[in-house]
């Protein structure tokens, strides 16, 4: 059953990061994401949204050499979820990949360069990224572990890292994009 937590997640991600909504991941989808990421950095900011879009880059390379087991050069629902948990979530992937998105998008988040978001800071980030944003007021109480009304980069971190590798129905992180699927 604990694997099905994951599943369900990365079965939330897929349909979150497939921009064209064809039920497959391309090329196109996951440039399209890195573009709603980008997009987030201030204006000047080539820093950071480039460190996203060149991590998304590397993530699309990862699914296609490990997960595209049919050589369709496109990722199936299912192929992703494989893909996710056997690969992307290694821990030398994981870094180069998802976290180190997390660690730019913190960056371009922190608009008041505090070195923590408000949930101001926090908020915005759904909004331009197409998460629906009824459940961020919760999530955010959620994330904000030592409950000092700030995320912290370790709470971020900590939180994106939940996200993706706990099978804890439970898991603080598991809010991250909203409610998980309930079906995958
Ligand atoms: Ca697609
Ligand atoms: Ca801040
Ligand atoms: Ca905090």
């Amino acid at each position: 059953m604990t694997e099905d937590v994951k599943a369900q997640k990365f079965s939330t991600l897929f349909r979150w990061f497939d921009q064209n909504g064809d039920g497959l991941l391309t090329h196109d989808d996951l440039q399209g994401m890195a573009e709603l990421f980008a997009g987030l950095a201030r204006a000047g900011d080539k820093e950071n949204a480039s460190a996203m879009r060149n991590a998304f880059e590397t993530w699309w390379q990862l699914l296609l050499a490990h997960g595209d087991s049919d050589g369709s050069g496109q990722i199936s629902r299912q192929e992703f979820i494989t893909v996710m948990e056997t690969n992307v979530t290694d821990p030398r992937h994981f870094e180069e990949a998802v976290l180190a998105i997390a660690d730019a998008l913190m960056r371009a988040l922190d608009t008041d360069g505090s070195g923590m978001l408000s949930q101001a800071e926090y908020v915005r980030m759904y909004d331009a990224l197409g998460i629906p944003p009824v459940h961020s007021e919760a999530a955010f109480r959620l994330l904000d572990q030592d409950g000092d009304g700030a995320l912290s980069h370790a709470e971020f971190r900590s939180a994106i890292t939940e996200f993706y590798l706990s099978a804890d129905p439970k898991a603080a992180g598991n809010w991250l994009l909203g409610p998980i699927d309930q079906a995958t």
